[in-house]
C-alpha cells in the first residue's frame, strides 16, 4: 500500500512593486494612503536614524553598530502591524521595529554607545532587549508566547530572526515548541540574502526559509517581498489577528544594503552589482514613487521632514552622552543574587575606584 501522507505549498506575494505599482487586487481595504504615509515617514525616520547611529560610531561615539539599511520594510510594516498589546523580541537589527513601538530614541544610542543599562526597555514598548547570540532569542520568544496562552492575555508574540538564524537548533526547537503547543508565536524570518559573508544560498538546501515552519506543523506559513511595506505589514497583521488559533511563520525577502557591522566590510565578499541590484528594489522608492504620483509626497516634503526630525535626533544624543553609568551595574546585572565572589570583586572594584577617568 502506498498513499500520499503530506503536501505543502508555499505562497510569495507582492503588493507594491520597484516602480510604486499597487495591485490593487491584493491592497487590503484597511491600507489607505494615510496609512502608507505613515509608513514611509517611519521608514524615512529609522534610515535617518540608522545613518546617524552608523556616523556616531566612525566618530568613536559608539559601539560596534548593526545598520537596517535596507530593511526598514520588513521592521517598519512588522512593528505597525502590532496591536498594543502584543510583544516582540528582537535579535540585533530591529531598531525601526522599537522606534515604532515608541522607544525613547536616548535608549537606543545610549545601548549603541555600549551602556547595558539603556536595555530596560520601558513595559509600553513591550519588546524584549537585543539579542547578540544568534537565535537564542527564539526560545525565549516562544517561552513569552507560552505564558500569553497560559494566562489567557489575547496577545501575540512577534520573534524576529535572521535567515543565518534558521541555521541554529533554538530556531527549530522554538518553532517546533510553538507548533506542538499551538501558541501564538509569529516568527519573522528577516531574510536579508546574508549572514555576515554567509549568503542565504549556502545556508540551506531547501528552497525558501519559510517551509521551515512546515515540519514543525505550522499551518500558517508565507513568503513575502520584505522590501514591500505593505505586504509585509498585511502578512503580520493577519498572523497577529489569527494568533488566537496558532502560530505563523512569515519570511520576509529583503537585503542588508550596508554592513552586517560597524566591524565588517562586505566588499571583501560581495560583488558591486549585487548590491546595485537591490538598489533598484528599495524599500523607500517605491513609496516614495506612489505618493509623489498621489501628490501626497516629494523631495521638499522629505527634505523638511528630515529636518524637521534632526532636533529630536539631536536631543536623544545629548541625553546619551550625557549617561554616566554605575559601573556597579557591570555587577549587579549577571544574577538575581549576587554570588559572595562576584560581590567581593565589585566591592574591590569600589574600593580602588579603577575605572575613574576611563567611563567617561
Ligand atoms: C550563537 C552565535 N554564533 C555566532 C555569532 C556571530 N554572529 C553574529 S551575527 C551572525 C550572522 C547572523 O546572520 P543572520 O541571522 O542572517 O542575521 P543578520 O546579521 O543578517 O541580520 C553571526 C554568525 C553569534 N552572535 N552568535
Ligand atoms: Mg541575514
Amino acid at each position: 500500500m502506498k498513499k500520499e501522507v503530506f503536501r505543502g505549498n508555499i505562497d510569495y506575494f507582492q503588493i507594491m512593486d520597484e516602480n510604486g505599482n499597487v495591485d490593487a487586487a491584493l491592497l487590503p481595504q484597511y491600507v489607505d494612503d494615510n496609512k502608507i504615509l505613515e509608513m514611509l515617514k517611519y521608514m524615512v525616520l529609522a534610515r535617518e536614524l540608522d545613518a546617524k547611529a552608523l556616523s556616531l560610531q566612525r566618530q568613536g561615539r559608539a559601539v560596534t553598530y548593526a545598520p537596517l539599511l535596507g530593511e526598514e520594510a520588513t521592521q517598519v510594516g512588522s512593528g505597525m502591524a502590532l496591536r498594543r498589546e502584543d510583544y516582540f523580541v528582537p535579535n540585533f537589527r530591529q531598531h525601526a521595529v522599537y522606534l515604532v513601538r515608541g522607544l525613547p530614541l536616548d535608549l537606543f544610542f545610549t545601548y549603541w554607545r555600549g551602556y547595558e543599562e539603556a536595555q530596560k526597555i520601558p513595559e509600553s514598548v513591550k519588546g524584549l532587549p537585543v539579542i547578540v547570540p544568534v537565535s537564542t532569542q527564539m526560545p525565549h520568544a516562544a517561552g513569552v508566547a507560552f505564558a500569553q496562552k497560559y494566562k489567557n492575555t489575547g496577545a501575540a508574540v512577534i520573534a524576529f530572526v535572521g535567515d543565518g538564524g534558521t541555521s541554529e537548533g533554538d530556531f527549530y526547537e522554538a518553532i517546533n515548541f510553538a507548533g506542538e503547543w499551538n501558541l501564538p508565536l509569529v516568527t519573522i524570518i528577516e531574510n536579508n540574502s546574508w549572514a555576515i559573508s554567509e549568503p542565504t544560498k549556502k545556508q540551506t538546501a531547501a528552497e525558501t526559509l519559510a517551509q521551515k515552519g512546515v515540519a514543525a506543523g505550522i499551518k500558517r506559513i508565507v513568503q513575502v517581498d520584505g522590501n514591500d511595506v505593505i505586504a509585509v505589514y498585511k502578512a503580520v497583521k493577519e498572523a497577529v489577528d489569527a494568533s488566537k488559533d496558532g502560530p505563523s511563520v512569515i519570511e520576509a525577502l529583503t537585503y542588508r544594503m550596508g554592513l552586517h557591522t560597524t566591524a565588517d566590510d562586505p566588499t571583501k565578499y560581495r560583488s558591486d552589482e549585487e548590491l546595485e541590484k537591490w538598489k533598484l528594489k528599495d524599500p523607500i522608492a517605491r513609496v516614495k514613487k506612489y505618493l509623489n504620483g498621489k501628490g501626497l509626497w516629494d523631495d521638499e516634503k522629505e527634505a523638511a521632514f528630515i529636518e524637521q526630525n534632526k532636533e529630536m535626533i539631536d536631543s536623544a544624543i545629548e541625553k546619551a552622552e550625557s549617561f554616566v553609568p554605575d559601573p556597579k551595574s557591570m555587577f549587579e546585572n549577571l544574577y538575581s543574587f549576587m554570588p559572595d565572589v562576584l560581590k567581593e570583586e565589585m566591592d574591590e572594584a569600589v574600593k580602588e575606584n579603577f575605572w575613574q577617568g576611563d567611563l567617561q
